[in-house]
């Protein structure tokens, strides 16, 4: 099972011959692990003298430096530290049936590695990644998405089932190889349906400069709802007429604790987060929830921001901070308070436009080093009123400006993206369902034939259904080129919407109907927010552009799991005919014969086929006796 170190080329030769001797000899019905090799060559690895010039070594007074020769100004797209390590990962994913909770009620979950959240995932910026991921469960095939990170000239590394590969089957593993080309805080999650909401996620961190001084890095804070049901059974439900809101979510669960919702005594315990006084602490905050967005308080505290996502800003002071799903904000606490007990609140929207909790106040605890390590804040500090609008305002360190005279002209509408709710009654048994729609058509990808398949087979037929926009190639292929897109929410519901494999500009967001003839000059072409998730206000609009640098399929959906099932997305092709010499697209096959293999066994494949791709029957005699939705979240 063990894997030699894919550190440099002369390595790979010989391991792709065992690569090809494996899996030409062992037969696939047996759903033997399959292991892809490294994708990318690395750059050979760069001596560090420490504390050497021209930058200095990066420290509690010194962190915009990092490893001599780069800093918080480097334009990561451009270039990076070349690969120092790699980091080497094993995922073992497992379904549990009568898992304990964290607030002490027992229910069905699926693991990594035996705990939830799953490991955090650290490296160092520029380093490359290994991470095999064991597919032990016996029902659900899986796949897995880094979430924010670049994937530059990695597309088929990006974990999508679907888009960029098949989902891994049950008892086969699957190698993921890619650098981090940038640093800062994120998350990696399933994308095989709403897997990830029964537990198949966790923090991903990647060390790097930062904007300001710190003392103390605390590593991730990972925020979440939380649901006693599974996903597959809450998504059946969500997406039901009849059901009307989705459904409430149990728990809020800081760094996967809290206590129970109702009842304190049944079990679970607040979060304890220990701060040293007088020291400056990194938190780097993280929403993973399924579709509850929290608004974040510190008693007594403010928040000084110096990342979005994975770009660096220039700090900025929050005494509150919204997070919509999937967003990161890395965080300075100055520990200059009384040495005391603080409640960190997650407060939500009260109207329910943007999740409800059946914890009416999620909280945890911030606590000084020398505070009592069993009480109670004491001060409750002011209610807030929270509202599901994004934070806006940021100014990025590494610059980014776009000619105004690039924006497509005036009436040109293909570029819009409208965003619409329809009623279909796909299947008369079970009456109306919520079915989400880009450009008027619900996204439902193909598991058994992902779209760089049809890349490496030179197939262009796309299927309607798989929402995918072919981008025009840009012009001598230019690196500088800008595509722009107006994302026009046309329901009175907010979507936070992310990109992958890119950070947009969020050019601009209002409310209303964005009308690129007479509203064009209320867009900042100058350095604008940028990053890879938007809260895109209900009934409002967001126009955002990306530069199209990075040849390969990159999915934008709504990160609230619901909505991504009923098919809130699309999917773009950019610079096809350079995908295959980027990158080694045979090596998808082995797992694509793998999954190929498994799904006719599968009690809950293959799916109908309608546009809900639900199986009738067999089906419905699962763990939850339910029977699956759609392909993709
Ligand atoms: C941090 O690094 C800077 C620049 O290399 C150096 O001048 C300073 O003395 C270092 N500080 C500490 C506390 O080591
Ligand atoms: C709270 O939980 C405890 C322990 O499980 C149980 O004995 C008690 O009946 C519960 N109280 C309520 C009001 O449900
Ligand atoms: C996470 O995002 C969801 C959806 O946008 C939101 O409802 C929730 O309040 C966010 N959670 C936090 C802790 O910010
Ligand atoms: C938090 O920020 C506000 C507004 O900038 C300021 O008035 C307040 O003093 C700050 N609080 C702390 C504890 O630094
Ligand atoms: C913070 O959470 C605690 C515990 O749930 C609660 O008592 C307090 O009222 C909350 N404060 C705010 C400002 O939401
Ligand atoms: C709209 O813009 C695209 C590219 O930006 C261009 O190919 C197309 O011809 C334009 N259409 C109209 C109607 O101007
Ligand atoms: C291309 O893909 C379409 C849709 O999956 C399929 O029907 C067709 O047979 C494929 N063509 C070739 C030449 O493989
Ligand atoms: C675009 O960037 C890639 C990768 O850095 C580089 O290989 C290529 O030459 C660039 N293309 C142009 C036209 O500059
Ligand atoms: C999880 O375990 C239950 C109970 O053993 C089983 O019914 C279900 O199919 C399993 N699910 C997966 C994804 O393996
Ligand atoms: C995954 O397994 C669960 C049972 O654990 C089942 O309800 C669900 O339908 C399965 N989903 C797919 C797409 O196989
Ligand atoms: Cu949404």
């Amino acid at each position: 099972m063990i894997l030699p170190l894919p550190s440099i080329s002369a390595c790979c030769a010989a391991s792709i011959l065992f690569q090809f001797l494996l899996t030409s000899i062992l037969p696939l019905a047996q759903a033997e692990p399959i292991r892809p090799n490294p994708v990318v060559e690395l750059a050979p690895r760069q001596t560090i003298i420490p504390g050497g010039p021209p930058c200095g070594q990066n420290n509690a007074t010194n962190r915009r430096c990092w490893k001599n020769s780069w800093s918080v100004d480097t334009d990561y797209d451009l270039t990076n530290p070349p690969a120092f390590n790699t980091r080497n990962i094993d995922l073992h994913i497992t379904n549990v049936s009568n898992w304990l909770g964290p607030d002490g009620v027992r229910k069905p979950a699926m693991l990594i590695n035996g705990q939830f959240p799953g490991p955090t995932l650290e490296a160092d910026w520029g380093d490359y990644m290994q991470v095999n991921v064991y597919n032990d469960m016996q029902d659900n095939g899986t796949s897995i998405h880094w979430h924010g990170i670049r994937q530059f000239g990695e597309s088929n590394q990006d974990g999508v089932n679907g888009i960029t590969e098949c989902p891994i089957p049950p008892g086969s593993m699957k190698s993921y190889t890619f650098h981090v080309t940038q640093y800062g805080t994120s998350w990696y999650h399933s994308h095989y349906s709403n897997q990830y909401g029964n537990g198949v996620v966790g923090p991903l961190i990647v060390r790097g400069p930062a904007s300001a001084n710190y003392d103390i890095d605390l590593g991730p804070y990972m925020m979440t709802d939380y649901y006693w049901q599974t996903a597959d059974r809450l998504t059946l439900k969500a997406e039901l007429v009849s059901n009307g809101a989705p459904p409430d979510s149990d728990n809020v669960l800081f760094r996967g604790k809290s206590v129970h919702p109702t009842n304190r005594t049944q079990g679970g315990s607040y979060d304890r987060l220990t701060l040293t006084p007088g020291k400056k602490h990194l938190l780097r905050l993280i929403n993973a929830s399924v579709d509850n967005s929290l608004t974040i308080t510190l008693v007594g505290h403010n928040f000084t921001v110096i990342a979005t996502d994975l770009v660096p800003v220039k700090p900025i002071v929050k005494s509150s901070l919204f997070m919509a799903v999937g967003q990161r904000y890395d965080v300075i606490i100055d520990a200059n308070q009384a040495v005391a007990n603080y409640w960190l609140n997650a407060t939500l929207e009260a109207a329910n436009n943007c999740g409800r909790s059946r914890n009416l106040f999620p909280a945890a605890i911030i606590s000084y080093s020398g505070a009592s390590t069993t009480a109670l804040p004491t001060n409750k500090g002011n209610p807030i009123t929270a509202t599901c609008a994004g934070e806006t305002g940021f100014v990025p360190i590494v610059t980014r400006t776009i000619p105004a005279s690039q924006f497509p002209p005036v009436s040109n509408t293909s570029n819009t993206l409208p965003v619409s709710l329809a009623f279909p009654t796909p299947d008369p048994s079970r009456g109306a369902i919520f079915e989400w729609r880009v450009r008027n058509t619900p996204i439902n990808v193909e598991w058994d034939h992902p779209v760089l398949e049809y890349i490496l087979q030179g197939n262009t037929s796309f299927p309607g259904s798989i929402n995918l926009v072919d981008l025009p190639a840009p012009p001598n292929n230019a690196n500088s080129t800008w595509t722009f897109w107006i994302i026009q929410n046309q329901f009175v519901l907010p979507h936070p919407v992310h990109l992958h494999g890119h950070d947009f500009l969020i050019l601009g967001i209002g409310s209303g109907t964005f009308n690129p003839s007479t509203m064009t000059s209320q867009l900042n072409f100058n350095n604008p927010t940028r990053r890879d998730v938007v809260q895109m206000p209900g009934s409002g609009w967001v126009v955002i552009a990306y530069k199209m640098d990075n040849p390969g399929v990159w999915l934008m959906h709504c990160h609230i799991g619901w909505h991504a099932a009923g098919g809130l997305g699309v999917q773009f092709l950019e610079r096809k005919s350079e995908i295959k010499g980027l990158m080694k697209l045979d090596q998808m096959e082995p797992n694509c014969n793998a999954w190929r293999a498994y799904a006719p066994r599968s009690p809950y494949l293959p799916k109908k086929d309608s546009g809900l791709k639900r199986r009738m029957g067999m089906g419905e005699m699962g763990m939850e006796g339910e029977s699956p939705v759609r392909r993709l979240a």
